[in-house]
C-alpha cells in the first residue's frame, strides 16, 4: 500500500482521528486501506489504517510476544535439570529461541505506535494476556517433549497462516518465528520417541505427560467460533486467515498418525476418523477451566506474572544503563556535528 499522510496509530498530526478531519478525504483513506485488504497486500506501519485494526493487532501481536517470553517459564524450570549435556544445550538454544521471538513480535507490535516499555507494564498488570498453555506445571521431563511436539505443534499449525496476515511486520516476524517452532517441534518429538523406545517407566512418563497437555494445547487455538468475538471482524481485515475451530481441527488431524507413530494415545473417548468428512471427530476441551486459566485462575498464573515482574525490576539497573550510554553517544555526536 503507498503511503499516506498520518501517523503510525492512524491519527493525523493534530493527534485527531483522520476520519474526523475531512469527510471526503477520511472515505478515500478507508476505501485505500479496504482496497489493499480485498487485494491480499500488505498494510505497512506508515499507512493508514483503521483504529480498530491498529487496536486488534496491538492486542493479538502484544499476547503473542508475552507468550513467547512467559512460555520461557515451564521449560527454563527444566534447564539445570536436564538429563545430559545434550538435552540441555538442546533446551537452551530453544529457550533462548523464544526470547527472539518474543523480541521480533515486540518490534513488530512497536511499530503500531506502543513500546515495549508499555506493553510488559500491560502485561505485568493483568491488562494484557498471554497464552492459557504457559499456565500449566511441567512436572517431569518428558513435559519438555510434550511441549516440543503438542505445544509447538499448535503454534505452528495456528502460526504459518499468520505468515500472511495482513499487517506487514507481523507477517515478516511469523516467517522466521515458523521455521524455528518446526525445529522445536521435532526436537519434542524425537525427544518423546527416544523416551518411548526406552524403559516401561519412560514411556508411561510420556504417556502421563501427553495425557496432562492434550486438552490445554487444544484450547490454544481460542474459544469454539461461535463465541468468539474477535474472530469475524479479524478475518474481514486479514489479520486471522483461519477460524478457531478450523486450526483446531487441523491439528487434532495432524497429530494423531504422530502419536501412533510414537506410540501414545490421547485421552479423548469421543477421538475417531470420520470418512464422511474425511477428518477425525473428537471431544471438546473443558471451557469452563479455560475461562478460568485465561482470567488468571490456572495453576500457574500468579507465579508466571510474578516471575516475570521480578525479572523486568531485577532488569530496572540495565534498561537505565543502556538509555544513559545512548544518551551520552548521542550526545557525543551531536557535538561532533556542530
Ligand atoms: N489463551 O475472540 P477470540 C507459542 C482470549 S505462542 C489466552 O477467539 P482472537 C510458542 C482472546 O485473547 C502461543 N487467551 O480471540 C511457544 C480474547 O480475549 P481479548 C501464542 C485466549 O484473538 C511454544 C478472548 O479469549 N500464540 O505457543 C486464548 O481472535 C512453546 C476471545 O477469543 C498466539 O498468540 C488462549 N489460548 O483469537 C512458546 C498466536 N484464546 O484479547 C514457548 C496469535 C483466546 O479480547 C514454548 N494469536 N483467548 O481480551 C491468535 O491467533 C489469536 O489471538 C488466538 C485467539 C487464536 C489465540
Amino acid at each position: 500500500m503507498t503511503d499516506t499522510t498520518t501517523t503510525p496509530s492512524g491519527t493525523d498530526e493534530s493527534g485527531t482521528h483522520a476520519s474526523g478531519t475531512h469527510a471526503s478525504g477520511a472515505a478515500e483513506l478507508l476505501a485505500g486501506f479496504e482496497a489493499t485488504i480485498a487485494r491480499n497486500d500488505r498494510v505497512e506501519p506508515r499507512d493508514w489504517m483503521p483504529e480498530g485494526y491498529r487496536k486488534t493487532l496491538v492486542r493479538q501481536v502484544a499476547q503473542h510476544a508475552h507468550s513467547e517470553i512467559i512460555g520461557m517459564q515451564p521449560e527454563g524450570n527444566w534447564i539445570g535439570r536436564a538429563p545430559s549435556l545434550r538435552r540441555k544445550a538442546i533446551l537452551l538454544a530453544k529457550v533462548q529461541d523464544e526470547a527472539g521471538h518474543g523480541l521480533y513480535l515486540y518490534s513488530a507490535c512497536e511499530t503500531l505506535g506502543v513500546s515495549r516499555g508499555q506493553l510488559t507494564e500491560m502485561l505485568i498488570e493483568g491488562r494484557q494476556k498471554y497464552s492459557s498453555i504457559f499456565n500449566y506445571p511441567t512436572l517431569s521431563y518428558a513435559d519438555v517433549g510434550t511441549i516440543g511436539w503438542l505445544v509447538d505443534g499448535a503454534a505452528i499449525c495456528n502460526q504459518v497462516p499468520l505468515c500472511r496476515t495482513s499487517f506487514g511486520p507481523y507477517g515478516r516476524a511469523m516467517i522466521r518465528i515458523c521455521k524455528e517452532e518446526s525445529f522445536h517441534q521435532r526436537q519434542g518429538y524425537e525427544l518423546l520417541m527416544t523416551m518411548m523406545q526406552g524403559t516401561d517407566e519412560q514411556r508411561a512418563m510420556v504417556q502421563e505427560s501427553v495425557n496432562r497437555f492434550w486438552w490445554p494445547a487444544l484450547m490454544m487455538f481460542g474459544p469454539p467460533d461461535d463465541e468468539s468475538p474477535n474472530s469475524a471482524q479479524s478475518m474481514a481485515w486479514g489479520i486471522k486467515r483461519n477460524t478457531n475451530d478450523d486450526l483446531r481441527q487441523r491439528f487434532v488431524d495432524m497429530s494423531v498418525p504422530q502419536a501412533k507413530a510414537l506410540g501414545v494415545t490421547f485421552p479423548d473417548p469421543e477421538l475417531r476418523w470420520n470418512d464422511e468428512r474425511q477428518a477425525h471427530d473428537f471431544g471438546q476441551p473443558d471451557w469452563d477451566e479455560f475461562m478460568q486459566v485465561v482470567k488468571g485462575n490456572g495453576p500457574c498464573n500468579t507465579q508466571r506474572i510474578a516471575h516475570r515482574r521480578k525479572a523486568h525490576e531485577d532488569g530496572a539497573w540495565v534498561r537505565e544503563a543502556a538509555s544513559a550510554y545512548a544518551a551520552q553517544q548521542a550526545s557525543v555526536r551531536e557535538e561532533g556535528v556542530a
